[in-house]
């Protein structure tokens, strides 16, 4: 089983899409391992980002993910990279598959609704900016409980 990590973006949160794309996500046999809805700041945005910065888009980029709030969440499930930008879709919507999350929910390239990392490290690494070790939950933590063992206390 392996990990990966995603982030709802502005556009999409702000649209009323985070429950549709997190039920994709779920659809697709992903359990979700750690959630959380947070404003990044530009510093935030910039760091996350590194890797764009001397490209054009940078600013354009920076402005966008901190026009609202975002949804982050390390998902899991066998080759979860791959899997998960599988469903995800092309960055540009207009070449997004269908059936995509970013063919029914990104408006532009900027505006793309939703970010998947791009390897195991990234994965990793990115995850690390919203989330402490102990925020990642193991299989333990969202496997039902038997509810005889609840109703009976
Ligand atoms: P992906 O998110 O599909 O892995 P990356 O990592 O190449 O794409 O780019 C990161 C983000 O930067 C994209 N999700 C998109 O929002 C933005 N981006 C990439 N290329 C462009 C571009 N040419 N113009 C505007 N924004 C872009």
């Amino acid at each position: 089983m392996s990990r990966t990590f995603t982030m709802i973006k502005p556009n999409a949160v702000g649209n009323g899409h985070t429950g549709k794309i997190l039920d994709m996500i779920a659809g697709a046999g992903f359990r979700i391992c750690a959630l959380k809805m947070v404003c990044m700041s530009r510093n935030d945005a910039e760091r996350f980002y590194a890797v764009h910065k001397d490209r054009p888009f940078f600013r354009r980029l920076v402005t966008f993910m901190t026009s609202g709030p975002i949804v982050a969440a390390v998902v899991e499930k066998e080759n979860a990279v791959e899997e998960l930008r599988r469903i995800v879709g092309s960055t540009d919507p207009a070449k997004a598959e269908a059936g995509t999350i970013r063919k029914l929910f990104a408006e532009s390239l900027t505006r793309n609704a939703i970010h998947a990392s791009d390897s195991d490290e990234n994965a990793r690494e990115e995850w690390s900016h919203f989330f402490a070790p102990d925020e990642i939950m193991d299989a333990g933590y969202w496997l039902p409980c038997p509810a005889e063992e609840i109703d009976s206390k």
